[in-house]
Protein backbone atom coordinates (compact mmCIF):
# COMPACT_ATOMS: atom_id res chain seq x y z
CA UNK A 1 0.00 0.00 0.00
CA UNK A 2 1.01 3.67 -0.87
CA UNK A 3 2.66 4.85 2.15
CA UNK A 4 1.30 8.46 1.20
CA UNK A 5 -2.21 7.46 1.41
CA UNK A 6 -2.17 5.82 4.64
CA UNK A 7 -0.92 9.40 6.30
CA UNK A 8 -3.17 11.72 8.22
CA UNK A 9 -4.70 13.76 5.21
CA UNK A 10 -7.14 15.87 7.52
CA UNK A 11 -5.38 18.85 6.86
CA UNK A 12 -5.35 18.43 3.27
CA UNK A 13 -9.16 16.98 3.18
CA UNK A 14 -10.46 20.04 6.06
CA UNK A 15 -7.94 22.90 5.11
CA UNK A 16 -7.49 26.23 7.13
CA UNK A 17 -10.53 27.87 5.62
CA UNK A 18 -13.95 27.90 6.91
CA UNK A 19 -16.82 30.07 5.47
CA UNK A 20 -14.37 31.18 2.79
CA UNK A 21 -12.43 33.02 6.02
CA UNK A 22 -8.91 31.25 6.23
CA UNK A 23 -7.10 31.33 9.31
CA UNK A 24 -2.75 32.23 9.97
CA UNK A 25 -2.12 30.58 13.23
CA UNK A 26 -3.10 27.17 13.32
CA UNK A 27 -2.07 23.35 13.86
CA UNK A 28 -0.08 21.36 11.82
CA UNK A 29 -0.29 17.77 10.96
CA UNK A 30 1.91 17.12 14.24
CA UNK A 31 -1.46 18.55 16.13
CA UNK A 32 -3.69 16.55 14.21
CA UNK A 33 -1.77 13.40 14.97
CA UNK A 34 -1.74 14.55 19.13
CA UNK A 35 -5.47 14.76 19.08
CA UNK A 36 -6.29 11.57 17.26
CA UNK A 37 -3.40 9.42 19.80
CA UNK A 38 -5.72 11.45 22.72
CA UNK A 39 -9.15 10.60 20.44
CA UNK A 40 -7.60 6.74 20.98
CA UNK A 41 -7.20 6.86 24.64
CA UNK A 42 -10.15 8.11 25.33
CA UNK A 43 -12.25 5.53 22.81
CA UNK A 44 -9.90 2.97 24.67
CA UNK A 45 -10.89 4.27 28.33
CA UNK A 46 -14.64 4.41 27.45
CA UNK A 47 -14.46 0.71 26.39
CA UNK A 48 -12.25 -0.39 29.32
CA UNK A 49 -15.17 1.34 31.71
CA UNK A 50 -17.99 0.46 30.05
CA UNK A 51 -16.41 -3.63 30.34
CA UNK A 52 -15.85 -2.98 34.13
CA UNK A 53 -19.47 -1.10 34.69
CA UNK A 54 -20.94 -4.73 33.05
CA UNK A 55 -19.13 -6.82 35.79
CA UNK A 56 -20.77 -5.29 38.11
CA UNK A 57 -24.83 -5.58 39.71
CA UNK A 58 -26.58 -3.33 37.80
CA UNK A 59 -27.70 -1.08 41.09
CA UNK A 60 -23.29 -0.53 41.11
CA UNK A 61 -22.92 0.77 37.95
CA UNK A 62 -23.30 4.55 38.36
CA UNK A 63 -19.60 5.90 38.73
CA UNK A 64 -18.73 3.74 35.49
CA UNK A 65 -21.40 4.80 33.68
CA UNK A 66 -21.23 8.42 34.37
CA UNK A 67 -16.90 8.08 33.66
CA UNK A 68 -17.48 6.22 30.63
CA UNK A 69 -19.71 9.34 29.25
CA UNK A 70 -17.05 11.58 29.27
CA UNK A 71 -14.62 9.67 27.88
CA UNK A 72 -16.85 8.87 25.31
CA UNK A 73 -17.30 12.55 24.69
CA UNK A 74 -13.75 13.52 24.92
CA UNK A 75 -13.20 10.63 22.33
CA UNK A 76 -15.68 12.52 19.66
CA UNK A 77 -14.12 16.01 20.66
CA UNK A 78 -10.51 14.64 20.05
CA UNK A 79 -12.06 13.13 16.63
CA UNK A 80 -13.54 16.61 15.77
CA UNK A 81 -9.78 17.85 16.65
CA UNK A 82 -7.97 15.79 14.66
CA UNK A 83 -9.75 16.15 12.14
CA UNK A 84 -9.15 19.75 12.09
CA UNK A 85 -12.68 20.58 12.49
CA UNK A 86 -15.13 22.08 15.55
CA UNK A 87 -13.03 25.84 14.82
CA UNK A 88 -13.47 29.18 13.96
CA UNK A 89 -10.92 32.12 13.08
CA UNK A 90 -10.78 34.79 15.72
CA UNK A 91 -8.62 37.57 15.51
CA UNK A 92 -5.69 37.89 18.00
CA UNK A 93 -5.54 40.34 20.40
CA UNK A 94 -1.42 40.42 21.20
CA UNK A 95 -0.14 39.98 17.38
CA UNK A 96 2.98 38.65 17.92
CA UNK A 97 6.36 38.43 16.15
CA UNK A 98 7.36 34.60 16.66
CA UNK A 99 6.94 32.36 13.53
CA UNK A 100 4.67 30.01 14.90
CA UNK A 101 2.22 32.73 16.39
CA UNK A 102 2.41 35.11 14.03
CA UNK A 103 -0.39 36.01 11.87
CA UNK A 104 -4.06 38.20 12.20
CA UNK A 105 -6.38 35.31 13.50
CA UNK A 106 -5.85 31.76 15.50
CA UNK A 107 -8.01 28.77 15.28
CA UNK A 108 -10.25 28.75 18.28
CA UNK A 109 -11.46 24.99 19.05
CA UNK A 110 -15.31 25.87 20.16
CA UNK A 111 -15.39 22.04 20.29
CA UNK A 112 -13.72 21.73 23.24
CA UNK A 113 -15.91 23.93 25.17
CA UNK A 114 -18.72 21.88 24.09
CA UNK A 115 -16.82 18.72 25.42
CA UNK A 116 -16.55 20.29 28.78
CA UNK A 117 -19.97 21.90 28.89
CA UNK A 118 -20.76 18.05 28.74
CA UNK A 119 -18.02 16.32 30.70
CA UNK A 120 -17.26 18.82 33.19
CA UNK A 121 -21.03 18.25 35.02
CA UNK A 122 -20.14 14.46 35.30
CA UNK A 123 -16.81 14.87 36.79
CA UNK A 124 -18.80 17.11 39.46
CA UNK A 125 -21.41 14.33 40.12
CA UNK A 126 -18.70 11.75 40.39
CA UNK A 127 -16.97 13.45 42.96
CA UNK A 128 -20.01 15.09 44.69
CA UNK A 129 -21.69 11.76 44.72
CA UNK A 130 -19.14 9.79 46.41
CA UNK A 131 -19.35 12.96 49.26
CA UNK A 132 -22.87 12.10 49.55
CA UNK A 133 -23.34 16.05 49.03
CA UNK A 134 -27.48 17.24 48.91
CA UNK A 135 -28.61 17.03 45.15
CA UNK A 136 -29.31 20.90 45.50
CA UNK A 137 -26.02 21.82 46.47
CA UNK A 138 -24.91 19.17 43.55
CA UNK A 139 -26.94 21.06 40.94
CA UNK A 140 -25.87 24.75 42.08
CA UNK A 141 -22.17 23.41 42.14
CA UNK A 142 -23.04 22.04 38.44
CA UNK A 143 -24.86 25.90 37.74
CA UNK A 144 -21.56 27.08 38.40
CA UNK A 145 -19.46 25.10 36.52
CA UNK A 146 -21.69 25.88 33.12
CA UNK A 147 -21.13 29.55 33.86
CA UNK A 148 -17.25 29.15 33.84
CA UNK A 149 -17.48 26.94 30.99
CA UNK A 150 -19.73 29.62 29.18
CA UNK A 151 -17.39 32.53 30.08
CA UNK A 152 -14.36 30.56 28.75
CA UNK A 153 -15.88 29.85 25.68
CA UNK A 154 -17.57 33.39 24.83
CA UNK A 155 -14.00 34.54 26.03
CA UNK A 156 -12.44 33.05 23.84
CA UNK A 157 -14.31 33.70 20.79
CA UNK A 158 -14.32 37.77 21.92
CA UNK A 159 -11.16 40.10 19.97
CA UNK A 160 -10.91 42.67 22.43
CA UNK A 161 -9.50 42.75 25.98
CA UNK A 162 -13.06 42.20 26.96
CA UNK A 163 -12.10 38.64 26.89
CA UNK A 164 -10.42 39.07 29.82
CA UNK A 165 -13.74 40.09 31.57
CA UNK A 166 -14.88 36.64 30.30
CA UNK A 167 -12.37 35.02 32.22
CA UNK A 168 -12.44 36.35 34.91
CA UNK A 169 -15.92 35.71 35.61
CA UNK A 170 -14.38 32.10 34.67
CA UNK A 171 -12.08 32.53 37.48
CA UNK A 172 -14.36 33.42 40.12
CA UNK A 173 -16.92 30.32 39.46
CA UNK A 174 -13.90 27.74 39.49
CA UNK A 175 -12.51 29.27 42.87
CA UNK A 176 -16.15 28.68 44.13
CA UNK A 177 -15.86 25.03 42.81
CA UNK A 178 -12.54 24.39 44.58
CA UNK A 179 -13.58 25.55 48.01
CA UNK A 180 -16.52 23.17 47.47
CA UNK A 181 -13.76 20.60 46.65
CA UNK A 182 -11.29 21.11 49.24
CA UNK A 183 -13.65 21.97 51.84
CA UNK A 184 -17.10 21.28 51.83
CA UNK A 185 -17.23 17.71 50.25
CA UNK A 186 -14.15 17.07 51.60
CA UNK A 187 -15.29 17.04 54.60
CA UNK A 188 -18.88 15.02 54.23
CA UNK A 189 -17.06 12.77 52.73
CA UNK A 190 -14.89 11.84 55.42
CA UNK A 191 -18.49 11.99 57.55
CA UNK A 192 -19.36 9.03 55.48
CA UNK A 193 -16.32 6.60 56.19
CA UNK A 194 -12.60 6.55 55.73
CA UNK A 195 -12.21 4.55 52.52
CA UNK A 196 -14.93 7.47 51.25
CA UNK A 197 -12.99 9.95 52.87
CA UNK A 198 -9.87 8.58 50.92
CA UNK A 199 -11.36 8.10 47.24
CA UNK A 200 -12.60 11.77 47.66
CA UNK A 201 -9.60 12.68 49.01
CA UNK A 202 -7.38 10.93 46.04
CA UNK A 203 -9.96 12.23 43.34
CA UNK A 204 -10.49 15.27 44.60
CA UNK A 205 -6.96 16.37 44.94
CA UNK A 206 -6.64 15.25 41.56
CA UNK A 207 -9.18 17.15 40.05
CA UNK A 208 -8.09 20.29 42.35
CA UNK A 209 -4.83 20.41 40.77
CA UNK A 210 -5.32 19.63 37.13
CA UNK A 211 -8.55 22.56 36.76
CA UNK A 212 -6.47 25.19 37.76
CA UNK A 213 -3.76 24.25 35.31
CA UNK A 214 -7.05 25.25 32.39
CA UNK A 215 -7.40 28.68 32.76
CA UNK A 216 -3.52 28.87 32.52
CA UNK A 217 -3.44 26.86 29.53
CA UNK A 218 -6.36 29.68 28.48
CA UNK A 219 -4.63 32.30 29.32
CA UNK A 220 -1.45 31.23 27.06
CA UNK A 221 -3.47 29.95 24.20
CA UNK A 222 -7.15 31.50 23.36
CA UNK A 223 -5.89 34.73 25.86
CA UNK A 224 -2.33 35.48 25.25
CA UNK A 225 -1.75 33.90 22.29
CA UNK A 226 1.48 32.95 23.50
CA UNK A 227 2.04 29.13 22.59
CA UNK A 228 1.49 27.51 19.26
CA UNK A 229 -1.78 25.47 18.54
CA UNK A 230 -0.04 22.73 18.27
CA UNK A 231 2.02 23.22 21.97
CA UNK A 232 -2.15 23.97 23.00
CA UNK A 233 -3.29 20.71 21.57
CA UNK A 234 -0.49 18.89 23.96
CA UNK A 235 -0.86 21.42 26.87
CA UNK A 236 -4.75 20.60 26.90
CA UNK A 237 -4.43 17.19 26.01
CA UNK A 238 -2.23 15.94 28.60
CA UNK A 239 -4.62 17.78 31.12
CA UNK A 240 -7.67 15.92 29.63
CA UNK A 241 -5.89 12.71 29.53
CA UNK A 242 -5.40 12.86 33.44
CA UNK A 243 -8.38 14.78 34.32
CA UNK A 244 -10.37 11.98 32.70
CA UNK A 245 -9.09 8.58 32.08
CA UNK A 246 -6.81 8.73 35.22
CA UNK A 247 -9.54 10.13 37.11
CA UNK A 248 -12.08 7.82 36.08
CA UNK A 249 -9.61 4.69 36.77
CA UNK A 250 -8.62 6.03 40.40
CA UNK A 251 -12.28 6.95 41.54
CA UNK A 252 -13.95 3.65 40.14
CA UNK A 253 -10.88 1.97 41.99
CA UNK A 254 -11.68 4.12 45.08
CA UNK A 255 -14.93 2.55 44.98
CA UNK A 256 -14.50 -1.10 44.42
CA UNK A 257 -15.48 -1.36 47.97
CA UNK A 258 -18.13 1.08 49.13
CA UNK A 259 -21.87 0.11 48.39
CA UNK A 260 -23.63 3.43 46.58
CA UNK A 261 -26.21 3.27 49.42
CA UNK A 262 -23.39 4.16 51.68
CA UNK A 263 -23.52 7.38 49.69
CA UNK A 264 -27.66 7.81 50.23
CA UNK A 265 -28.21 6.79 46.61
CA UNK A 266 -31.35 4.81 46.32
CA UNK A 267 -30.87 2.59 43.29
CA UNK A 268 -33.34 -0.22 43.08
CA UNK A 269 -33.45 -3.15 40.34
CA UNK A 270 -36.75 -4.56 40.06
CA UNK A 271 -34.96 -7.53 38.20
CA UNK A 272 -33.19 -8.92 41.53
CA UNK A 273 -36.40 -7.61 43.73
CA UNK A 274 -37.78 -10.51 45.62
CA UNK A 275 -40.97 -9.69 46.06
CA UNK A 276 -41.62 -8.82 41.92
CA UNK A 277 -39.86 -12.03 41.10
CA UNK A 278 -41.63 -14.43 43.51
CA UNK A 279 -45.52 -12.55 42.76
CA UNK A 280 -44.44 -13.21 39.00
CA UNK A 281 -44.13 -16.69 39.72
CA UNK A 282 -47.96 -17.31 41.87
CA UNK A 283 -46.22 -17.63 45.46
CA UNK A 284 -45.79 -14.69 47.55
CA UNK A 285 -44.03 -15.90 50.62
CA UNK A 286 -42.39 -12.62 52.08
CA UNK A 287 -41.41 -12.49 54.86
CA UNK A 288 -39.96 -8.56 55.12
CA UNK A 289 -36.73 -9.34 55.85
CA UNK A 290 -35.22 -10.19 52.01
CA UNK A 291 -34.68 -6.99 49.57
CA UNK A 292 -31.64 -6.30 51.15
CA UNK A 293 -30.04 -5.57 48.02
CA UNK A 294 -28.10 -2.33 47.84
CA UNK A 295 -27.66 -1.96 51.24
CA UNK A 296 -24.50 -2.87 52.98
CA UNK A 297 -26.52 -5.55 55.38
CA UNK A 298 -26.61 -2.38 58.25
CA UNK A 299 -29.58 -1.03 56.94
CA UNK A 300 -32.89 -0.82 59.18
CA UNK A 301 -35.56 -1.09 56.88
CA UNK A 302 -39.68 -2.63 57.07
CA UNK A 303 -41.88 -4.92 54.61
CA UNK A 304 -42.03 -1.90 52.38
CA UNK A 305 -39.08 -0.72 51.57
CA UNK A 306 -36.58 -3.31 50.24
CA UNK A 307 -33.91 -1.82 52.60
CA UNK A 308 -31.79 0.17 49.84
CA UNK A 309 -31.10 3.31 50.98
CA UNK A 310 -29.54 4.65 54.28
CA UNK A 311 -27.47 3.39 56.83
CA UNK A 312 -28.53 5.69 58.95
CA UNK A 313 -24.67 7.31 58.92
CA UNK A 314 -24.77 9.34 56.06
CA UNK A 315 -26.54 12.38 54.19
CA UNK A 316 -29.27 11.37 51.55
CA UNK A 317 -29.43 13.23 48.20
C1 LIG B 1 -11.61 28.31 31.29
C2 LIG B 1 -11.46 29.78 30.91
C3 LIG B 1 -12.20 30.68 31.80
C4 LIG B 1 -11.69 30.57 33.20
C5 LIG B 1 -11.56 29.17 33.65
C6 LIG B 1 -11.55 28.10 32.79
C7 LIG B 1 -11.49 26.75 33.39
C8 LIG B 1 -11.73 25.62 32.78
C9 LIG B 1 -11.67 24.33 33.39
C10 LIG B 1 -11.89 23.29 32.57
C11 LIG B 1 -11.86 21.93 32.96
C12 LIG B 1 -11.99 21.02 32.02
C13 LIG B 1 -11.94 19.63 32.23
C14 LIG B 1 -12.09 18.86 31.20
C15 LIG B 1 -12.10 17.49 31.32
O1 LIG B 1 -11.68 16.81 30.53
C16 LIG B 1 -12.95 27.84 30.73
C17 LIG B 1 -10.48 27.60 30.59
C18 LIG B 1 -11.42 28.98 35.13
C19 LIG B 1 -11.40 24.17 34.82
C20 LIG B 1 -11.71 19.07 33.57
Amino acid sequence: MDFQKRSNQALTVNPNTVNGKSVDIAITTHGSDWYWAVCAVMALATFTFIGLAIMKPRSHRIFHYITAAVTMVAAIAYFSMGSNLGWTPIDVEFQRSASIVRGINREIFYVRYIDWFITTPLLLMDLLLTAGMPWPTILFVILVDEVMIVTGLVGALVRSSYKWGYFTFGCVALLYILWHLVWESRRNASLIGADVGRAFLICGSLTTILWICYPIAWGVCEGGNVIAPDSEAVFYGVLDLLAKPVFGALLIWGHRGIDPSRLGLRIHDYALDDAVRESKHGAAPHDGVTNGHGTNGAAPHDDVTNGHGTNGAQTTV
